[in-house]
């Protein structure tokens, strides 16, 4: 095949996937029923909740974050759970930690691939707990078990969070968006209850940069995605904040102008090939994706405050 041929070709892989109109804007809307569902069922018994656990994944603190989570939840007291803390840079994290700390925020780290242990959570929740369990005290109320909502975009472990807490397969969990459907209360011990819900995503994800780190991360239904362009963004963003790991897992120093030529460079080195050697653009794709998913790449965090940029 010329090389005029193999350009046509290596085109058509690209606009066959791409769901939008220009290349460089990717358009999600994806908000199915179960989330404003749940939405509504959280604002109906917030009357019943005492505290919120708000999970977010702290690969990317700032777009995992519910927008106008307080719009929802009002003013209950809450504690922000940076959790795959496992998979992030450390030291950007951190960064975003403290940024959401002086907001008043109490935060805390969690891997729970490792933690059997969750006396830091517990300690927290009893003190961020205590204001409210005093004022039950001086009415002369009765101390009860704590009633706590776990809120978060889909995918961030939410459910796995309750699993750990029981000890047991309480939840089903699963590595994509949009496994919980209802909110169901499971009680953890005698001093807490949970109530597990499904994860939201504001309807409009206008912010270009935020979507693409939700699609990178799989926070997003894969099927209505523009693949390419995910790809695309996630090898750039590695090439910018982490060459080496790059480099490490693909052998590439640096991304090409057109992307497709790093692809074809991935697919060669790890054997994603058709028939008479040609690139299975689609596999080097899914080989990308799957890679972010499953955790093969480590230690990285795309959120970055503009100044850092
Ligand atoms: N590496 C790592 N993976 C995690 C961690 N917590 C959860 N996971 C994985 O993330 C995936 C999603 O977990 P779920 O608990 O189903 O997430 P969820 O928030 O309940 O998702 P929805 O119900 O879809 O909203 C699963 O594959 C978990 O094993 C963590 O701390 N580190
Ligand atoms: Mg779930």
């Amino acid at each position: 095949m010329g090389m005029y041929q193999k350009r046509e070709q290596r085109k058509k892989a690209k606009t066959e996937d791409n769901n939008t109109e220009n290349n460089s804007k990717i358009n999600i809307n994806w908000y199915p029923g179960h989330m404003a569902k749940a939405k509504r069922l959280i604002r109906e018994g917030l009357d019943q909740i005492d505290l919120v656990y708000e999970v977010i994944d702290a690969r990317m603190p700032k777009s995992s974050k519910i927008v106008d989570l307080d719009d929802l939840v009002g003013k209950k007291p809450r504690i922000l759970i940076f959790n795959k803390i496992d998979l992030c840079d450390l030291k950007e994290t951190k960064k975003w930690m403290n940024y959401y700390e002086e907001q008043g925020y109490v935060t805390i780290g969690s891997d729970l691939t490792k933690t059997t242990n969750f006396k830091a959570l517990f300690d927290l929740t009893k003190k961020v707990m205590e204001p409210m369990n005093l004022i039950r005290q001086r009415k002369g109320l009765k101390e009860r078990r704590t009633r706590i909502l776990i809120v978060g975009i889909p995918n961030v472990g939410k459910s796995t969070l309750i699993n750990r807490l029981t000890g047991k397969k309480a939840r089903e969990v699963g590595n994509k968006p949009g496994v919980t459907k209802n909110l169901d209360w499971i009680r953890i011990n005698d001093q807490l209850e949970l109530l597990d819900s499904p994860g939201i995503l504001w309807p409009k994800l206008e912010d270009q940069t935020g979507a693409l780190n939700l699609a990178a991360f799989s926070a997003i239904r894969e099927e209505i995605l523009p693949l390419y362009d995910v790809v695309e963004y996630a090898l750039r963003s590695l090439e910018k904040y982490y060459p080496e790991k790059l480099e490490q897992r693909y052998g590439v120093r640096e991304i090409d102008e057109d992307i497709i030529i790093t692809l074809e460079v991935i697919g060669r080195r790890r054997g994603a090939l058709i028939k008479g050697g040609e690139i299975d653009y689609d596999k080097v794709v899914s080989i990308v994706i799957n890679d972010i998913k499953d955790g093969y790449i480590e230690g990285i965090t795309f959120d970055r405050f503009e100044e850092d940029n």
